[in-house]
């Protein structure tokens, strides 16, 4: 693998990490797709080091999360996917802290060790994910490339991937395929993969949103019977790998035309990521699925499950995972079923007590492909922090593109006394409770 200037700074962060091992490693990572296969991977390395660990899942670094742990007995602090712009927060422990992380590192680095591809040049939030940081140290530590996939799946998570990857990602995905652990293809990106049961899969497919399919055994069952494809092959469930050419170009045109738009109509087809450990008509063989079914267990309190999946057990924590997946779905449905927007000019208003704020981001992200009277739509939801964590996005609307989120959130926040940011379509903040009204005229002032 050729990690460019990033090999000296993983070498020597594998080394002292190596010789600071004492006693039970206290790990805290965070609780998305990423920060789970992150941990999974940290998990794996520590289990094989015979190291115990003791694990604790975040949404992120608060001031009092790093006073409960200055009261632990642990002497070895290792953070993972989260970390980097806290560092201030983070060095105030007083212990031996390391950090694998791929944020953009804020504050001075003080005592603590930090593994990080920004302090070497390199693009963390498009080249390599949390996970493929973790990933890079075991690969260090153990010379063994079984958890790439779980790279894979990170990088997966944080939407990395944009027509394949690019930097650290492209470099780790070759050793995974090269060693036989992950194949690479086009086709339709189906929940489950090519080799999970079609219409489980077209059901359960809801980004891109299907009319009619997602979410809808019977609807999802009529379509695959309404292009005259068999529902079996002898004694299994067909699946996409089953299909000619000729039906899954009829499939894929009559998916097309329940999108709402042209771009998610393009993001049905693309790379999947095949993960040939995992038994065909698992979820986790397709490395998307994987990623889906993390991100549900962290946003539903599982994240410690999640995890573990992610280090490879299955068994009953696939059945948790599984069950944590459903309920999330249901929870999600219901908090959409009962949104009631409040639209103020321009931009829909989401308020606090709708959603909480591990799930504000998804229902924010879902309203605003349907809302067609805004530009933008903003979610609200209390921390436990006793804030308000906020998040917009733009709706696609013909007027909507030319507005910079990232700026816009940005300012509103701080003149709500919070802080925020983001990129172009999608951007999110914190701010004090108070700061509310602050932070709804500096938005709306834009659009005047
Ligand atoms: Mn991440």
């Amino acid at each position: 693998m050729d990690l460019g200037r990033f090999r000296d700074h993983v070498r020597s962060f594998a080394r002292d990490l190596y010789n600071s091992f004492e006693g039970t490693v206290r790990l805290i990572s965070h609780l998305d797709a990423d920060g789970l296969s992150s941990a999974g991977i940290l998990i794996s390395l520590l289990r094989r080091l015979n190291v115990p660990f003791h694990l604790t899942i975040v949404k992120y670094v608060s001031e009092s999360l790093v006073e409960e742990l200055r009261r632990e007995p642990y002497e070895v602090y290792l953070f993972s996917d989260l970390g980097s712009g806290d560092l201030q927060i983070i060095s105030s422990l007083g212990k031996k802290i390391f950090i694998v992380d791929h944020h953009r590192p804020e504050g001075d680095v003080g005592k603590a060790r930090i593994l990080n591809p920004f302090l070497a040049g390199i693009d963390g939030d498009r080249e390599i994910s949390g996970a493929g940081v973790a990933f890079l140290l075991y690969y260090e530590m153990l010379d063994d490339p079984d958890m790439a996939p779980m790279a894979i799946t990170g990088a997966l998570g944080d939407v990395q991937e944009n027509d394949g990857f690019r930097g650290l990602n492209a470099e780790i995905l070759k050793l995974a395929v090269e060693s036989g652990l992950v194949e690479v293809m086009p086709d339709l990106r189906l929940f489950g993969g090519p080799d999970y049961p079609l219409v489980a899969s077209l059901e359960r497919t809801v980004d891109p949103f299907i009319e009619g399919v997602s979410n809808n055994s019977a609807g999802a069952l009529a379509l695959v019977e309404s292009l005259g494809i068999p529902i079996k092959v002898g004694e299994r469930w067909i699946t996409l790998s089953d299909l000619s050419e000729e039906q899954k170009r009829d499939l894929t045109n009559e998916l097309v035309k329940r999108m709402e738009s042209l771009e998610k109509a393009k993001s049905l087809v693309g790379n999947v990521y095949i993960y040939l450990k995992e038994p065909k008509g698992s979820p986790l063989r397709d490395l998307g699925s994987f990623a889906t079914i993390l991100n549900a267990c962290g946003r539903m309190g599982g994240g410690h499950v999640g995890a573990l999946l992610a280090s490879g057990l299955r068994g009953e924590v696939l059945r948790k995972a599984l069950e944590l997946q459903q309920s999330y779905k249901r929870v999600l449905a219901q908090v959409l079923r009962s949104a009631r927007p409040r639209i103020v000019g321009r931009v829909a208003f989401i308020d606090e007590g709708l959603a909480e704020d591990t799930m504000i981001g998804t229902v924010t992200s879902i309203l605003s492909k349907s809302l067609r009277e805004a530009d933008i739509v903003v979610g609200y939801a209390h921390t436990d922090e006793g804030m308000i964590k906020v998040s917009a996005r733009l709706t696609g609307k013909g007027s909507s593109k030319r507005i910079d989120l990232d700026e816009l959130i940005r300012t509103a926040s701080k003149e709500a006394g919070g802080t925020g940011g983001g990129h172009q379509m999608a951007a999110g903040a914190q701010i004090p409770r108070e700061g509310k009204k602050a932070f709804e005229s500096t938005l709306l002032k834009y659009f005047e």
